[in-house]
């Protein structure tokens, strides 16, 4: 589950990530493109302390930021195509933490996992009412395509919620990333809830 400020400031990041953890988030992003490193910092050690007094095994990776990543002891970074190029930024943070990197193409995804790259973000998928400038959706054979050209995992993002997850998780991806699909919900612990036991009941399913 990503974090996501709505304009009318109804949830905070905090409260967002809080009850995606609650309802069963295996990684919470802290995306706060509209915040200063001061208030980043100060949310990805919140974010932080939230997974260790839950005791859960949850990933906390941060968007964007190498230097908030690095300071707040996130497990990871990602970063998009206008970001520090992924070779760089394993200068900075070194071999265990985890740099992902967006990817909407075959060639954005070939060039990423040659650059170390440890998983993908690859979308659109589906339209997506959280990212003005995502691009045109690759829909499932772009993902599919995308798939068969990499060898590092992949999370699918943009449009993706409890009606079209199944498709997307049968394309054969490690895992799926929403915004709106739990910080857009009424109940965002539910909604999350709901998004993992599909997700539970897959890999049940393949077994
Ligand atoms: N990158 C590609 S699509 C997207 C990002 C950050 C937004 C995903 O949000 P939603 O609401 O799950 O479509
Ligand atoms: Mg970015």
């Amino acid at each position: 589950v990503i974090t996501w400020q709505d304009r009318e400031r109804r949830r905070s990041h905090l409260e967002v990530a809080e009850a995606a953890l609650l309802g069963g988030a295996r990684v919470i992003q802290l995306r706060g493109k509209e915040l200063g490193g001061k208030e980043l910092y100060r949310l990805a050690l919140g974010i932080k302390e939230m997974i260790i007094a839950r005791g859960q095994e949850a990933l906390f990776i941060v968007n964007d930021r190498v230097d908030v990543a690095l300071a707040a002891g996130a497990d990871g970074v990602h970063l998009g195509q206008e970001d520090l190029p992924p070779e760089i930024a394993r200068k900075l943070v070194g071999e265990e933490v985890i740099i992902g990197v967006s990817a909407g193409s075959i060639e954005e995804a070939v060039k990423a996992e040659a650059a170390g790259a440890d998983y993908l973000g690859v979308g659109p998928i589906f339209p997506t009412p959280s990212k003005q400038d995502a691009g045109l959706p690759i829909g499932i054979d772009g993902l599919v395509k995308i798939r068969d050209a990499v060898s590092i995992p992949i999370v699918a993002i943009g449009g993706i919620n409890e009606v079209n997850m199944e498709e997307v998780l049968k394309a054969g991806v490690e895992g799926v990333a929403v915004i709106s699909a739990v910080a857009g919900a009424e109940d965002m612990t539910t909604a999350a809830r709901r998004l993992a036991q599909i997700i539970d009941l897959h890999i049940q399913g393949g077994k």
